[in-house]
């Protein structure tokens, strides 16, 4: 990159966040194919870019690690890449996610990853309310930058950023306000969530010049607002990924809609009055959820229209989720749906997810003839005893209930399948 006189910027950063260190997902069920590497090597890949455009200082908006006690694979991968940062004088300055933070009495006592980090090892800058609300840094131009941190505190998300507020002042040259969560008109809007208003009125006050979110793990940006968010830098989920759309009408597969979902970082220039952030998309796996609507089709008109549509999208190294919706013929019934044989394209990929199927009802009526939310009660009672893995075991155990209502000669061979797919999360 060569700036003239004229375009050099007073000083650069790069904003990240979600890059969940540790996180193995999809779980495929056989070892050497263990997803870890991918988000090491993501967040990996932006400390490359870091030091090679000399950036004066790294954001990350939370969601550093996968788990508060990570496995030893991100311990490797923290203890390789940010000692590259300090060596290069970048600093790097972090907040706390809602997956960094300790939830059990026991994690709590020993604090958590950020907070060995930064008073441990001096590799990262913790800021959050809880501790250390801000940071100073100097850039090398001899700007002075505040950032002040925002991490994940759920309800009281807004009663925090009003203890943060305590903290500004308009003394620096430029300052940041770096939150896990969400502002009120971001798209979708997940977790944490603080009125736009409030983050306008701060801006326009000049107490924050750029707001770094994280959280949501899509790319959103304010249209008028310095309000960005980078989104991970790799899948987290199918919720991540982008969607195909197809309709099935009679024997022939239609494309309708493309959804996409972006997922990189902020490099972010800053010169005068200018602010220029500048958006990284990443190399990520190919994954996508593939949706077909059906009307009326017969179950192995919806096998066909369902394996054309992932065959079409498939390569060797694709991870595909089939979204099944709109109904089947009247005289059919679900328990006809032979998945086992959409399940037989698994071999062609690296991973197909276990369809979900939204064909006239039965996942509706079970949880209307219950009176209530299973899925909630579920997730509620495993919360209790696991903490974060509630959610994997809720989902699969709600797939499980459903698939056998609607029981059928295969159910057996398809909770099989279903559970192998899963079986190696830890
Ligand atoms: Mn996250």
């Amino acid at each position: 990159m060569t700036y003239t006189d004229q375009t050099k910027p007073d000083f650069t950063f790069i904003h990240m966040a979600d890059t969940h260190l540790g996180l193995n997902w999809p779980a495929i069920g056989r070892y050497e194919k263990i997803q870890i590497p991918v988000y090491g090597k993501a967040f990996g890949a932006i400390v490359d870019a870091a030091i090679e455009k000399q950036v004066d200082f790294v954001i990350h908006a939370g969601d550093l690690v996968n788990r508060p006690r990570p496995p030893t694979a991100a311990w490797n991968r923290i203890l390789q890449e940010l000692p590259r940062l300090r060596k290069a004088g970048i600093p790097f300055v972090v907040t706390v996610g809602s997956h960094d933070k300790p939830e059990s009495y026991f994690d709590r006592a020993g604090g958590d990853v950020l907070q060995l980090l930064d008073s441990r090892l001096d590799l990262a800058k913790r800021v959050d309310t809880d501790q250390n609300p801000f940071v100073n840094l100097r850039t090398r131009g001899g700007k002075k930058v505040a950032i002040y941190g925002l991490g994940d505190h759920g309800r009281e998300q807004e009663e925090s950023l009003q203890q943060l507020t305590k903290h500004m002042t308009q003394e620096s040259d430029f300052s940041i306000l770096v939150m896990h969560g969400s502002v009120s008109t971001i798209s979708p809007l997940i977790g944490p969530t603080i009125k736009t208003e409030k983050i306008s009125e701060l801006l326009s006050k000049r107490y924050v010049d750029y707001v770094a979110l994280g959280h949501n793990h899509k790319r959103w940006e304010h249209k008028d607002l310095h309000i960005y968010n980078p989104g991970s830098p790799e899948f987290t989920s199918f919720a991540d990924a982008p969607t195909l759309d197809y309709v099935m009408e009679g024997s022939t597969l239609k494309e309708e809609t493309r959804k996409v979902a972006e997922h990189g970082y902020y490099f972010v220039e800053v010169r005068g009055e200018i602010l220029n952030a500048q958006y990284h998309h990443m190399l990520t796996r190919d994954v996508k959820n593939v949706q077909i609507r059906f009307n009326n089709a017969t179950p192995s008109q919806v096998v066909e229209g369902t394996k054309q549509a992932i065959i079409k999208n498939a390569s060797s190294s694709s991870i595909v989720r089939p979204l099944l919706k709109g109904t089947l013929h009247p005289s059919t019934s679900r328990s006809e749906l032979d998945i086992r044989e959409i399940l037989s394209l698994r071999e062609r990929m690296l991973f197909l997810e276990y369809p979900m199927v939204d064909l006239g009802g039965s996942q509706v009526e079970i949880e209307s003839v219950q009176g209530s939310d299973f899925r909630q009660l579920i997730n509620q009672y495993f919360k209790s005893r696991l903490g974060k893995p509630a959610e994997e075991i809720t989902e699969i155990t709600v797939k499980l209930v459903q698939l056998y209502s609607q029981k059928s000669k295969t159910t057996d061979q398809e909770a099989l399948s279903l559970i192998d797919g899963w079986n190696t999360n830890d």
